[in-house]
């Protein structure tokens, strides 16, 4: 069964930050300190939906998905990161995975999004190894809960964001810009992962998977310095994350470091435990040149010639064919299927969104092009249901098939919700016909 779903994070749509026992994390402090936002927006309301979940599972039945990727607060479930569990987080997620079983939506959480409890941050954060395990440890409790319901667990969210934006730029909570000495916390979240991966199964779950945030990456033209950061950005980007966790070992980082001290025996058999599934996000490529200074072995061309979203990214849907033909090019055998796990694009605060239908079509068409060339993808989840919470850009990015009104948190579905109910519709149909056909043939 094809997965069709849409996807949200903890921090951009729960609100509710001091309620039931819920511990602060990096992404509240960040918020709150002036300048990181913009317009000094934060989560501490956002779409309210800790109250109002019932409202968006029922926008979801009614658009007619049959899974859908939420991620799990994990300083609501262990408000100190380890320490005590608090009851009153994980009913919360019962509440809505039995929510969702009741309309038919799978459910399917992600871990860690970026919110890591405050607590652990004062600890060292992911620069901390330490953290590894404890991540596991909070996976472990939350599977024990709910392990029996839910189909597919994801364990990290765009590792590569979570160290570039939060680590290495500092323009993502925790806020540090370490530029390449933040590699450890590329290495501690792959440890994490393969820790929880471990964890998760022994306390019954059925598949797991990890998200990266995918790039095509296209050299800025053939000179030999361009297609040497480009292959330097490739490895950074992409293949840091995914080369250990489907290979078992490192791309040659010797742009970036002379050694990743953080990597001990045994860590790459724990990165690289089997995985049911990759979760891929895709936004868009990244056109690379030569670097300018020393800072790093890179330098952003920006990608020309190309539609732009709202938010200024290049819209290219057959990046996304590129992306997905270039994985199994690279990885083949050891490429698990394909999770679209995110995928979709801001548009201007509008009801009459063609932009994003556009967008959706077009990026559906492009994946359907990459399974005809040979790769395994088995779901697609469309980013985001809602307006939310767009990190440093606060409320001002509009990513959602469903419009929020941020004074009142109403909701009014866009046009393009009603053509992904009208597409899922005729997928279905169309499903029900080729397996009838089927029946036919059989007979
Ligand atoms: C995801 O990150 C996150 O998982 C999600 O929480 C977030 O809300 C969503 O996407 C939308 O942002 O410089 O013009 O080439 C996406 C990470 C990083 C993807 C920046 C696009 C570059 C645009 N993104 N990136 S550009």
């Amino acid at each position: 069964m094809f997965l069709w779903g849409t996807a949200t994070a903890a921090y951009q749509i729960e609100g509710a930050v001091k309620e039931d026992g819920r511990g602060a994390s990096i992404w509240d402090t960040f918020a709150h300190e002036p300048g990181r936002t913009r317009d000094g927006h934060t989560g501490d309301v956002a779409c309210d939906h800790y109250h109002r979940w019932r409202e968006d599972v029922e926008l979801m039945s009614g658009l007619g998905v049959n899974a859908y990727r939420f991620s799990i607060s994990w300083p609501r479930v262990r408000p100190e990161g380890d320490g005590p569990v608090n009851a009153k987080g994980l009913d919360f997620y019962e509440r809505l995975v039995d929510g969702l079983l009741e309309r038919g939506i799978r459910p399917a959480p992600t871990l860690f999004h970026w919110d890591l409890p405050q607590a652990l941050q004062d600890r060292g954060g992911w620069m901390n190894r330490d953290i590894s395990e404890i991540f596991a440890e909070y996976a472990a409790t939350v599977a024990e809960r709910l392990a029996d319901r839910i189909p597919l667990w994801i364990t990290l969210n765009e590792p590569f964001v979570h160290m570039a934006y939060g680590h290495a730029l500092g323009v993502h909570a925790p806020g540090q810009a370490l530029l390449t000495g933040a590699l450890p916390v590329a290495h501690h979240q792959l440890l994490a992962h393969g820790l929880a991966t471990r964890a998760l199964r022994a306390a019954g779950a059925r598949q797991v998977a990890i998200t990266n945030n995918c790039t095509p990456v296209w050299p800025a033209s053939e000179r030999e310095a361009d297609l040497k950061a480009a292959d330097a950005y490739d490895i950074l980007h992409n293949r840091l994350f995914n080369d250990p966790v489907l290979l078992g070992r490192y791309p040659d980082l010797s742009a970036y470091t002379t050694g990743l001290d953080a990597v001990r025996d045994g860590d790459l058999d724990i990165i690289a435990t089997p995985l049911d599934a990759l979760g891929v996000n895709y936004y868009n490529p990244t056109r690379i040149a030569a670097p300018v200074d020393d800072a790093l072995p890179f330098s952003d061309a920006g990608v020309t010639g190309h539609p732009t979203t709202a938010f200024g990214w290049p819209v290219v849907p057959d990046g996304l064919r590129e992306l997905l033909t270039g994985l199994k090019a690279r990885y083949g055998a050891a490429l698990p299927p394909v999770l679209i796990t995110e995928n979709g694009c801001s548009t201007e605060d509008t009801l009459d969104d063609g932009d994003r239908v556009a967008f959706l079509e077009g990026h559906i068409a492009a994946m359907r092009r990459a399974m005809a060339e040979g790769v395994d993808v088995r779901g697609y989840f469309v980013w985001s249901l809602l307006d939310n919470f767009e990190w440093a850009e606060g409320y001002h990015q509009r990513f959602g098939l469903v419009r929020v009104d941020f004074e009142t948190r109403s909701r009014t579905p866009r046009a393009s919700y009603r053509w992904l109910r009208d597409f899922l519709r005729a997928e279905k149909r169309a499903q029900k016909q080729t397996q009838k056909q089927a029946r036919k043939q059989a007979q």
